[in-house]
């Protein structure tokens, strides 16, 4: 399998849970390097501009409103699979759905605070690592 970079958010609510090392473990523990990484509080632009694709579902103002509210952590992760791999690891986008053991079942409350985003494509991951990070910004490990 090839290897690849996906871009993860730790929310706002997971960030308020304190459980950013937790997160990080997790990913780590599953092979995947953290590769550019930083806290920043998104501004309602910087999280409309992400969420474009959502622009016409009908909770788009409720998760700008969240992703907005307090600071978040941005990381990119490369790894083998990585992409698939991340997704894996953060379970089900409502928590009640998500399996056991995965981030979103361990750490999320509620489907609008789902405490993880990941990139679930190749083109949304290619989009998403350059809408938060410049190329000089990333750091390969090898
Ligand atoms: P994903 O984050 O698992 O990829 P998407 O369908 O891309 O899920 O949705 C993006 C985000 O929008 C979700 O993580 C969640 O925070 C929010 N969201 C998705 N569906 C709903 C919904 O039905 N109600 C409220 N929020 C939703």
């Amino acid at each position: 399998m090839a290897t690849e970079r996906t871009l993860s958010i730790i929310k706002p609510d997971a960030v308020a849970k304190n459980v950013i090392g937790e997160i990080y473990s997790r990913f780590e523990k599953a092979g995947l390097k953290i590769v550019a990484a930083k806290m920043m509080h998104l501004t309602q632009e910087q999280a409309e501009g992400f969420y474009a694709e959502h622009k016409e579902r009908p909770f788009f103002n409720d998760l700008v409103a969240f992703m907005t509210s307090g600071p978040v952590v941005v990381q990119v992760l490369e790894g083998e699979g990585a992409i698939l791999k991340n997704r894996d690891l953060m379970g089900a986008t409502n928590p009640k759905e998500a399996d056991a053991g995965t981030i979103r079942a361990d750490f999320a409350s509620s489907i609008d605070a789902n405490a993880v985003h990941g990139s679930d494509s190749a083109a949304s991951a290619e989009r998403e690592v350059a809408y938060f990070f410049n190329d000089n910004e990333i750091c390969p490990r090898g």
